[in-house]
């Protein structure tokens, strides 16, 4: 006598989606508070629309202004001679808004952007010598 067998699929739970530290508000959802600082960027300039950032977790929103692509480096500024890149936007089209989740220790960030292009007319732009960098000093809390 043949006995129905029943196989039931194995029924995995689903994973929670995972938080993007780099764009969503990850920390708001563990009650910490988090500032937003609004840096402004197009040709050729870097500039804080507010007060420089404090330190702790912070919300870098990146509004490009100008008619180019451009991009934010975050720089770490250790004395005269020793930096370090510790963040980086890329491809920041004309119009666009970006945001960046970062960590910032007290001291000296410099924000740039160092596009090197060469347009059509043979002319070379440097986005860096153009101007397109500026300095935040975080205090200590
Ligand atoms: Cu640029």
């Amino acid at each position: 006598m043949a006995s129905a067998v029943l196989l039931l699929g194995a029924c995995s739970p689903a994973a929670p989606p995972a938080e993007d530290p780099f764009e969503g508000d990850a920390t708001a959802a563990s009650g910490a508070q988090r500032a937003e600082v609004e840096i402004i960027i197009g040709e050729w300039f870097i500039a804080l629309s507010g007060e420089e950032p404090p330190s702790g977790d912070v919300k870098l929103v990146i509004r490009n202004y100008g008619q180019y692509v451009h991009e934010i480096e975050v720089i770490r500024k250790l004395g005269e001679y020793q930096e370090y890149e510790v963040a980086e936007i890329e491809d920041i089209a004309p119009g666009e808004t970006r945001a960046l989740g970062f960590q910032f220790s007290p001291g000296t960030y410099e924000l740039a952007c160092t596009i090197v292009e060469r347009k059509a007319d043979g002319r070379i732009l440097n986005h860096y010598q153009l101007g397109m960098f500026t300095f935040i000093d975080v205090p200590e809390p």
